[in-house]
């Protein structure tokens, strides 16, 4: 096999001082951040959809980038050998060990599923093969239930039985690639489970349908060895105009609900949480508090569009924010999975690399600055030292659960009333990460 991408050398780290655009600036992957290599808090994924796949076409145009990768035909097997070629090309050049997919992003789809599931089949030794003598593994797979018509009205959620049946069929043999290839995770995206209207959709039954299909899964996949995670990656619309995992909160609510809680955690996408109109760093905090934080689809969204722009991660502030999260909640027992295209004129081989060092050196940041900010200590007192009343007499005998509302309305009547809880000093905490950030 030959080199694909001629002109890129391996990616190096080379400081914040280096012009090199092909160079990390702030991606040392042995620096030691709070007591740790920085290549283990930050355990990077490839997305084999939009970096092998996606090639620029949007609603109004066509490709822009070559991605057949010497392949000549797209849709082909020979260019799905190439692909594979390519991914592993591109993981080694950067350092990256993990990469993720959905079924159809590694084989055409033939319109016999047997086939389909045959040429899975070959793709996948190749892949084994490939990953032979490396440390490159799967970080998640899934089954691509939402762009084939078949799932027009969604998988779990289809008024058809028998659709509902093909999508089974697509998850069995999805978990069956994830366990061959190693994966920690199995991901279920609900992107078409949902309703454009309430006039024709019976909201419980799609719930309780998705549910038995989650734990038909679970079933196999704990039958077959797969001993990782389930993940929901929670998206409130689009394509749909209501989608069910509307948020993380909602969807833990839903796994909760139906028992499903003790295999499923939680994968969340920085624009999708934006979507739901939350923080990337409010989903992240719901997720952690329930113990299901999970994976992160490392991406961004612009906040003048109102859908997934899919963005590759260059805010250095929600960065900072996540690796906060990420960081007080103890790490992930996934991985950070750029989600995330070139922008559709950033089209050359060039650009798929630079983008990859712009996010990997982005979440690089971020961890240096949340673990910056963790060691200063000012913004973890000031919250502890914020709900201090409850450490000593009548708060503590709440916290305690040894007061009811008849001992607290005692309490109030003999305290006349009380002053001010104190100022929420957003301003400071807010000048305290400025000078964080940059001094
Ligand atoms: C789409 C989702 C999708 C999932 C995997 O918005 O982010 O790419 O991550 O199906
Ligand atoms: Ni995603
Ligand atoms: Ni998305």
């Amino acid at each position: 096999m030959s080199e694909i991408f001629k002109n890129i050398p391996e990616i190096k780290y080379e400081g914040p001082q280096s012009k090199n655009p092909l160079a990390f600036k702030y991606y040392d992957p042995d620096k030691i951040v709070l007591g740790k290599k920085m290549s283990e808090h930050l355990p990077f994924a490839m997305a084999w959809w939009h970096n092998l796949g996606a090639a620029g076409t949007d609603m109004f145009g066509r490709d822009t980038a070559d991605k057949s990768f010497g392949a000549g035909e797209k849709g082909t097997m020979e260019h799905a050998r190439a692909k594979v070629d390519a991914g592993f090309e591109f993981m080694k050049k950067l350092g990256i060990k993990l990469f993720c997919f959905h079924d159809v992003d590694l084989v055409p789809e033939a319109d016999d599923i047997k086939e389909t599931n045959r040429r899975l089949d070959e793709i996948t030794d190749y892949i084994l093969e490939k990953m032979e003598g490396t440390d490159i593994k799967c970080l998640w797979g899934t089954a691509n239930m939402f762009s084939n018509p078949r799932f027009m009205n969604g998988a779990g959620s289809t008024n058809s039985a028998d659709v509902y049946c093909f999508a089974a069929a697509q998850i069995k043999k999805a978990l069956e690639l994830t366990v061959k290839l190693g994966g920690r995770g199995y991901v279920f995206w609900g992107g078409r489970e949902g309703y454009e209207t309430l006039l024709n959709t019976d909201v419980k039954f799609e719930q309780e349908n998705i549910a038995r299909l989650m734990h038909m899964a679970v079933d196999y996949g704990r039958k077959i060895g797969f001993t990782g995670d389930f993940y929901i990656e929670p998206k409130p619309k689009e394509p749909m105009k209501h989608q069910y995992d509307f948020d993380a909160a909602t969807a833990i609510g839903f796994v909760r609900q139906y028992g499903l809680d003790k295999d499923f955690k939680m994968n969340i996408e920085a624009n999708h949480a934006t979507l739901a109109g939350h923080t990337f760093r409010h989903d992240l905090r719901i997720s952690a508090i329930n113990g299901m934080l999970g994976s992160i689809d490392a991406n961004q969204g612009d906040y003048l569009l109102g859908w997934d722009t899919d963005e590759f991660p260059f805010d250095a502030y929600e960065a900072t924010w996540c690796m906060y999260e990420v960081l007080k909640a103890g790490g992930l027992t996934g991985g950070f999975n750029f989600d995330a295209k070139s922008r559709r004129p950033s089209y050359t081989m060039e650009d798929m690399f630079e983008s990859y060092i712009l996010g990997m050196d982005t979440f690089a940041l971020g961890l240096l600055k949340a673990a910056a900010i963790i060691e200063d200590g000012r913004l973890d007192q000031f919250v502890a030292d914020r709900y201090a009343s409850f450490g000593t007499g009548i708060g503590k005998k709440i916290i305690d659960g040894e007061a009811d509302l008849c001992t607290l309305a005692a309490y109030a009547e003999e305290m006349g009333a009380p002053e001010l809880p104190g100022s929420g000093k957003q301003e400071r905490l807010e000048g305290i990460v400025n000078q964080i950030m940059f001094g």
